[in-house]
Order: structure tokens, then C-alpha cells, then sequence
């Protein structure tokens, strides 16, 4: 089944307007396939969602390595322009439909907000997101290691969202979009966020971003 949106929140920012809506290769617990997701309705952007099935090995069949040769989801298909890896897809999105506002494109504002696409491509993921896919998918996972990782990540995240509402300052942008999901279902793997109430507090900032959606809890066990 595919699921279709239409721009419910036609954003004033959008530079351009999409030929036909832009498809998703999507996995409803995937924190790599959230960012993108959110990040399209962020933009007010038309979309469909094309679920992958990854426990069916379908991102491991000739027909989704030639999207991706990873092998992993998201994928994004832009009206013939495909483009793989999360953060990837959201560098594309903003330079694509908006205006500077998520990427800004002067030097120093566009390399704050890479620093925090190589967190999320680094700490997020080998901390929060490495002790989610042990517990939750039961992937073999140092998950000590990952959750030490995750709390000295925090530690640093903490003071800086005291003295900032975004990761990159007092506007949201890439570096917020791309860290948010796994921070925000940190729990799932084991990783507390009782001691962090400023990222607690971001989390909320940006959970009431207009066009917001949520990450789908993993099912219990
Ligand atoms: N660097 C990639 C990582 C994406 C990734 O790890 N995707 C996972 C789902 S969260 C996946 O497709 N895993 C399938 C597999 O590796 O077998 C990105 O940012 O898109």
C-alpha cells in the first residue's frame, strides 16, 4: 500500500513546486527514513510513501539496488531524479525547495549545520540509534558501548540547547531535522533522557514545528 500527501501546509518559503509528488522509500521505524519524511512535510512538499520491506530482504532485490546500492532505505525518487542516504536527501531537498532558511548558504551557517549531519551520520548513530537497533531489532550491538556513546552525546547536546532553542541556534534547521528522530525514541534503546530536560525541551520545539510528524514508536515486546 502506498500512502499519498498532498501539501497540507503549502509553505510560504518553498522556492519551487515539484512536477508531480515526490516519492519515499519509507520504513515506518526507520529514524533514517523519519528525518526525510519529516523534512518533506516541513516544506508543505506533495509526496507518496513506498513502504519497503526490509524484513521481506526487498532492499536487497536487483530492483531496489539500482536505486540504492546500499541497500537501504530512504531512498528518494524526485520526478527521475533519485537520491540515496538520509542526510544526503535532505541537502538536495533544501537546495532543490527552499529558500536558505533549513540549509543557509553562507559559509560558516552551512558548515554549522554539516557539523550536525556528521553527528547524526556519527554520534546519533553509533549512540542512540546503534542501542535502538539492538534492543528494538535485536541487531548485533555493542549496547554498553552505544549507550555510553549516547550519554556523552547528550552531555554534550545538553548545555547547548540550554543557551539555544535549535542546535544551530535560535531558528531550526538541517542539523535539527536530521538529529531529532533517533534522540527522540533514544528510550526505546535503553538510553534515558530523564537528566536532559533542554533536549527534552528541543525535542518539544520541534515536535510543534508546523508540518511536524511524529516518529512511530517501535511495538513493545
Ligand atoms: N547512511 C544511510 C543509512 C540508512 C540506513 O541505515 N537505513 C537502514 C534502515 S534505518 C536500512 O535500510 N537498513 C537495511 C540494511 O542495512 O539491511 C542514510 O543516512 O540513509
Amino acid at each position: 500500500m502506498t500512502v499519498s500527501h498532498a501539501p497540507t501546509l503549502p509553505s510560504p518559503l518553498l522556492a519551487n513546486a515539484p512536477a508531480a509528488p515526490l516519492v519515499l522509500y519509507h520504513f515506518p521505524l526507520s529514524g533514517h527514513v523519519h528525518r526525510v519524511h519529516l523534512f518533506l512535510s516541513l516544506l508543505g512538499l506533495p509526496y507518496r510513501l513506498q513502504p519497503v520491506d526490509l524484513g521481506g530482504g526487498e532492499h536487497r532485490r536487483e530492483s531496489f539496488l539500482g536505486l540504492n546500492p546500499f541497500g537501504q532505505v530512504p531512498v528518494l525518487d524526485d520526478n527521475g531524479t533519485v537520491i540515496g542516504d538520509s542526510n544526503a536527501i535532505l541537502v538536495y531537498l533544501a537546495l532543490r525547495y527552499d529558500d536558505g532558511r533549513w540549509l543557509p548558504r553562507d559559509p560558516a551557517g552551512a558548515a554549522a549545520v554539516q557539523r550536525w549531519l556528521s553527528v547524526a551520520a556519527g554520534e546519533i548513530a553509533f549512540g542512540p540509534a546503534a542501542a535502538r537497533l539492538g534492543v528494538v531489532f535485536g541487531r548485533p550491538v555493542q549496547l554498553e558501548d552505544a549507550r555510553l556513546r549516547a550519554a556523552r552525546l547528550f552531555d554534550v547536546m545538553e548545555p547547548l540547547l540550554t543557551r539555544d532553542a535549535y542546535l544551530t541556534g535560535a531558528a531550526p534547521t538541517l542539523a535539527d531535522v536530521a538529529s531529532y528522530a533517533y534522540i527522540a525514541r533514544a528510550e526505546e534503546g535503553g538510553v534515558s533522557l530523564a537528566d536532559y530536560p533542554a533536549i527534552r525541551g528541543w525535542l518539544a520545539r520541534v515536535e510543534a514545528l508546523p508540518g511536524f510528524v511524529p516518529m512511530p514508536h517501535a511495538p513493545q515486546a
